[in-house]
Formats: C-alpha cells, structure tokens, sequence
C-alpha cells in the first residue's frame, strides 16, 4: 500500500528532496508556495503546486488550516512537513489527523511528549536512559538550585524546560552566580517560550554531539539508523555533519544506537525521528532530547546506511512493515556534509541577499547536491540562509575530507556571499582533519579559520573561477560579489589574467 498523492508542506531543498522520493516511488507531488516562491524550483518540479499566501512563513508555510484547505482540494492523501515550520507542532500533526490525511511523521503524541525538555528527560529516565545528573522538576527558587548543584558539584547549566536551540541557558560555576544566573534564565525562557520554568544539569565539558537516527512503523518495529556527529557547529546552527563518528566505536553504537530505540519506544513514536546525546571524552554518553522530524543532516546517514529515509518515511506512514534487520545496518564507508548558506563568515555571518547570477554545481565520484536555487534564484530574509547542502560520500573519513574540499573548490555562487570559502577552511584545518573536534571547538577557532590564508593552488583556483565569470560577462557586465573566490570577496579578475594565470600555470 502506497499514497497516489502527497502534499509536501515545505519550501527549497526539503521540498525537492521528498518531491524526488515521491517520484521515484510513482506517488504525485503538490507543492505548495509563498508569493516569494512563485518561481522556485520546488514549485516547478512537484506535478502540481498551490499558492498558499504571502511571503513571511507566518502568513504561508506556518498557515496549516489553509495548507490542510490545499490538501484537500487537490486530492492529496498525506502531508510531508519537512523540517522547520510545521514538522514539530503537534497542533498541525493533530489537525492534518483530524482532516482524515496522514501526517507523514510522529504521533502528535510523540511530538508532545518530546516537546518539553524535561517531560523527555523524565520520560527518559523511567526507560532507563541515561540523563546528565539533574532535576527534571522546575526549580523553586535559587536556595534550591544551590543545594542540588552541591550533590554533584560545580559548573552546572541552568537550562528552560520549554528549551530547544540554547535559549534560556546559563553556566554556572559558583553558587555565589546563582541568583542571578537564575533570574536572567527565567527572564529568557519567559520572552522566548512564554514559560519561565527551569532546570538545573551538571554541565559536562567539552562533549561532542553525537545524535542516533532512528525509524519505526506501526507494527512495533524499531530501527537505529546508526549515529551522526554534529559537532561542528556555531551558536546552535550545525555547520559540518558526518557519519559515522571517529569517537563512536562498535560498542558504543551499539549502545546508543539500542538506547535511542528504548527512548523512542517509551514515547510511542513511529516514522523517523534522532535522539540527541552528549559523548565525554571517556566515552559516556547522555540522552539530551529528541527531534520529532526529518533532519537536515539525515542525507548522511543514508548514504553510510544505503537506507533511503525518506522514501520509508513515506512507506511507514502509509502502514508498510519495515523490513531491516538491526545486524545488517552498518555504517559503510564515510559521508561528510556541508551546510552551504548565504551567510558572510568575515562579517559575523550576517546575512546576505541577491539573485543567484552564476552556479557552478559540483558533480564527480561521490558527490550529493540537496539544493532548491539555480541561476535567477532570488535569496532574501524571509527564510533560512540555508541555500544547498553539499554532501560527500568515500570509502575512508580521509578520502571524504579530500573529496569535499574537491567539491567545495569546484562549487561556484555567485551573486551572495556564501559559507563555501569557510567550508574549505574547515577541510584544510588540521584538527578537523584529525577528527579533535568538540561541541565548542569551532567558535574557538574560528578566528584563526576566517583568517587563514588559502593554500596557494586555493589561491590559484579561485582565480581561474573569478577570471572566467568575468570573461563569460565581458559583453555585459555585471558587479556582483562572487562566492567562488578565496576569501568571500570579490576577486573580479579580467579576462586577460584567466589566460596570465594560466600561462604562469603551464595550464594552455
Ligand atoms: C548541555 C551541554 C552541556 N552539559 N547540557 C545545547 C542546546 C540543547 N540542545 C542542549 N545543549 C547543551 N546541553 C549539559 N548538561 C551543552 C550543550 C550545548 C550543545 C549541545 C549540543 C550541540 C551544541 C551545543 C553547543 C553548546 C552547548
């Protein structure tokens, strides 16, 4: 049993990436779009599309009565949310429900009870899953907060209840901090969740993140997809993933892995859903919370697992058995991802805006492009800088590395400055390459990473791209920063040092 139509409520990479499951397996896609979509690309490959408002999410992609109003009209049987918007409110899997459509994804339940980081840790702890040593009940007051961090001792982390994504987070190391770490913490989960309930963890230092991919079906069958390292982020927003982990052996993947299905299970959770853990350095590792969607970084995983997520994702919410066995699914090889966004890494990663003027797409052994831009491609701010994931597959992490920092050279944007300068960064660094990363390591080195010069042949590279982008736009041209240059700026060379450069290269 399969769905005739599914409705994908969602925009850009994600909405592509389930419009390609949805073909491949002979079931119609209907799109839906802002006004600021009309002419994207997930519009343009799904078999139908409806306008679903105007730009800003609030007023399109979060309207989920006029989104299920969509469904219906067209015929469509199921919706896909994706990640972001709709895909963790369990008003909207409840809704769709209602509607008599299927929410490709978790029970409301599920989503509920995974909602509330301290429900999830309590429910955590009754499944016998290991929890950094905490309280799950909001604290009282500041007297309570002291005499609880004394069981376990200095620094701990205040953390909101209602959390998600570092607000309303404090560590502290002193009991003499505790007040107003307190207040201030009550303060930010009050404005951002509108709850001011908070909790106290003793703070584990220099962790990795490391997340456990796990899908079900509605016959009792649960599977760890195997981990992903998540390290490699900044101010919560994941830069670099890969699977599977240099700190994860055999044994441990093991235990996560069967530990993530316990956790899974006692929520009552089906379709695919990762578990988050922080792994210490001597292996230990603690359940964090669970994300009830379709991750970004799920791409990973399918390609070490060969399992393509979202087309069971697809087939489990539709009644299919799923027909794994946990022995066969075994990390092979090594796939690493980059998050490319149109972000300026020398300008504090301020946001930056354009149409798309040239893209050269990365193609060769190995390489996954998840994208949902092309040449005309309008980047504003109504939604995430995400523009395109890049992600790599080879035999060896090593073999990985060198192939994405391949991929990455040959990936030209132009037209917004982009991440993809700070990628290669992050491939030429030698602790990345050594696999010594940690939860903060990268906001420790980034200054060093924004400011490292290029290897010449980087250089040399670069100046290939910029020359022959301004030789193809000598007849009409164009001045527009270019995001296939050696730091994000814009290295405008003409024609003539294209063929300087490549005569001092002996290249023609
Ligand atoms: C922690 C922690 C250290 N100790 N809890 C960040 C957001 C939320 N998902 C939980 N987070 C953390 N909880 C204890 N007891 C460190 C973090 C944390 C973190 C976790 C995963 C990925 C990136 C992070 C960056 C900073 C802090």
């Amino acid at each position: 049993m399969t769905f005739r139509k599914v409705l994908i409520a969602n925009r850009g990479e994600i909405a592509l990436r389930v419009i390609r499951a949805c073909r491949e397996m002979g079931i119609a896609s209907v799109a839906v779009y802002s006004d600021a979509d009309a002419r994207a690309v997930h519009v343009r490959e799904a078999d139908e599309a409806v306008r679903i408002g105007a730009a800003p999410s609030a007023e399109s992609y979060l309207k989920g009565d006029v989104i299920i109003a969509a469904a219906m009209k067209t015929g469509a049987q199921a919706i896909h949310p994706g990640y972001g918007f709709l895909s963790e409110r369990e008003w909207f899997a409840r809704a769709v429900r209602d509607a008599g459509l299927v929410f490709i994804g978790p029970p409301a339940e599920a989503i509920a009870a995974m909602g509330s980081k301290t429900a999830a840790r309590t429910l955590a702890t009754a499944a016998d899953v290991p929890v950094v040593p905490g309280t799950t009940a909001a604290l009282r007051d500041a007297d309570e907060a002291k005499a609880i961090a004394r069981t376990f001792g200095y620094p701990v982390l205040l953390k909101a209840a209602a959390g998600g994504g570092g607000k309303g987070m404090r560590v502290v190391h002193s009991a003499s901090e505790i007040p107003d770490a307190l207040d201030s913490a009550r303060r930010e989960a009050k404005s951002a969740f509108g709850d001011d309930a908070v909790y106290i963890e003793k703070y584990i230092v220099g962790p990795r993140h490391v997340e456990i991919q796990i899908i079900g079906d509605a016959h009792g069958n649960m599977f760890s997809l195997n981990e992903r390292e998540c390290s490699v982020q900044r101010r919560h927003q994941k830069m670099v993933e890969e699977a599977p982990s240099v700190a994860v052996t055999p044994a441990i993947r093991q235990a996560m892995g069967e530990t993530a299905v316990r956790v899974a299970k006692a929520a009552g959770y089906v379709n695919a859903g990762t578990c988050e853990f922080l792994l210490d350095a001597a292996g230990n590792f603690y359940f964090l919370e669970m994300n009830t969607r379709l991750q970004v970084e799920h791409p990973v995983t399918e390609l070490v697992t060969g399992i393509d997520i979202v087309q069971w994702q697809l087939r489990v919410a539709a009644g299919e058995k799923l027909p794994f066995r946990q022995q066969d699914i075994v990390p092979r090889g090594w796939a690493i991802e980059c998050r490319i966004t149109s972000e300026d890494p020398a300008n504090g990663f301020l946001p930056s805006t354009g149409t798309v003027t040239w893209l050269h797409v990365p193609t060769g052994p190995g390489v996954r492009w998840d994208s949902g831009i092309e040449v005309g491609s309008e980047v504003g701010l109504f939604y995430d800088p995400m523009l395109a994931k890049l992600i790599v597959w080879a035999p060896t992490r090593d073999a990985a590395v060198a192939r994405m920092h391949r991929a990455l050279l040959e990936l030209t944007i132009a037209g917004v400055e982009t991440s993809r300068d700070f990628h290669l960064r992050v491939m030429e660094d030698s602790d990345f390459r050594a696999g010594q990363i940690d939860i903060q390591w990268l906001e420790r080195r980034l200054d060093s990473l924004i400011g490292a010069t290029p290897p010449a042949h980087v250089e040399r590279d670069a100046a290939i791209v910029a020359a022959l982008i301004a030789d193809r736009d000598r007849l009409e041209p164009r001045r527009t920063p270019i995001s296939g240059g050696s730091r994000g700026s814009s290295p405008i060379v003409d024609a003539d040092s294209w063929t300087q450069i490549g005569r001092q290269e002996g290249l023609r």
